[in-house]
């Protein structure tokens, strides 16, 4: 199974953490029920009919104090050593910003590439910086062991070394609304070359947008859809999500509420400008006012515009 797969360095320390923090209480709770049962046997009524009240044993009490407290020792060092090394990043990591947002996780590299999975290299420290646009989110890679809280306004950071080639899944950890179940995505480790060649093809790279303009780029438009947390409400097949579907929009004509009141407008390039810029001035009738302002630069509203207008006989 992937997520029990022990695909990161702290894999195997967590697992040992965990794991021999609940064999001591699962040994502890065999115990304490084992003497509970013998007692309630051993010192009945019907065998001990007058109760008699007993005290102190030294060496008793010493035992139980000593073994809980060596043990609960023992699980803090082993916790605490762990935690330090998870705490700090080795300084060659490579730092990956992620933002999280309802309901999309999106990473953003050093050279400016983004994506909507997080890709690594086997072997290679990645240190991902947290932020979140709106709610607390909670990044979760269970393969990798690693969890953090994505709280808006505070910066926080996680890192990792992939020991596995392969995909894993990435969860949101905290109920961020309606659609938090779905907040997936995943972690996927190439070798040293591939991940190079993924992260050199400046392909759908954003700063490679403006340059590019008015050659034919179908699937990166729909790339920067995906890191953009666009398809988190949106499909491009025509299945209505929290959003309506981007297929076919172009040019159909619907009811919008703006901020003077409602009125019936074509899906044109002026109204496509105006809802993803200003998702509060135009609101779709029929569908809660939920969809948040984006970051798109100039270049990428184009290229979207022009995805969606692509989209529209199909
Ligand atoms: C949290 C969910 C959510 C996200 C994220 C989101 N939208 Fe929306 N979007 C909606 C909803 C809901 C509507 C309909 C209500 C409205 O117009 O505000 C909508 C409306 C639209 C419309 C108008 C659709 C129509 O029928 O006229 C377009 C175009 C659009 N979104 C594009 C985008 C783009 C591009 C992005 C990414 C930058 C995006 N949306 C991100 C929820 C979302
Ligand atoms: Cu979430």
């Amino acid at each position: 199974m992937p997520f029990l797969a022990q695909a990161s360095s702290f894999s195997g320390s967590v697992d040992r953490v965990f794991l021999g923090t609940l064999a001591v209480c699962a040994a502890f709770l065999l115990l304490v029920t084992f003497f509970i049962v013998y007692f309630s046997i051993r010192y009945s009524r019907k065998r001990n009919p007058e109760p008699v009240d007993i005290h102190e044993n030294t060496p008793l009490e010493i035992v139980w104090t000593v073994v809980p407290l060596v043990l609960f020792l023992a699980m803090f060092y082993y916790g605490w050593t762990d935690f330090r090394t998870m705490r700090n990043p080795p300084p060659d990591a490579m730092v990956v910003e992620v933002t999280a947002r309802q309901w999309a996780w999106s990473f953003k590299y050093p050279n400016g590439r983004q994506s909507g999975e997080l890709y690594a290299a086997l072997g290679r420290p990645i240190k991902l910086v947290t932020r979140s646009l709106d709610v607390i989110h909670g990044f979760f890679v269970p393969a990798f062991r690693i969890k953090v809280d994505v709280v808006p306004g505070k910066s926080n950071f996680v890192w990792f070394a992939p020991r596995l080639l392969g995909d894993f899944d990435i969860q949101c950890t905290v109920i961020c609304g309606v659609d938090h179940s779905a907040m997936l995505s995943k972690v996927r480790v190439l070798s040293e070359e591939d991940f190079k060649k993924w992260y050199f093809s400046d392909e759908d790279a954003p700063h490679a947008a403006a340059p590019a303009a008015g050659s034919p780029r179908k699937t990166s438009a729909l790339e920067l859809l995906g890191a953009k947390g666009c398809l988190a409400c949106h499909s491009v097949d025509g299945t209505p999500m929290v959003g309506p579907t981007l297929k076919g929009l172009y040019g159909t004509r619907h009811a919008v509420l703006f901020k003077d009141g409602e009125r019936e407008v074509a899906a044109d390039e002026k109204f496509l400008r105006q809802v993803i810029q200003e998702p509060d001035s135009a609101v779709v009738v029929g569908y809660p006012p939920v969809m948040p302002p984006s970051d798109l630069t100039e270049a990428e509203l184009a290229e979207v515009i022009a995805y969606i207008k692509s989209l529209r006989d199909k």
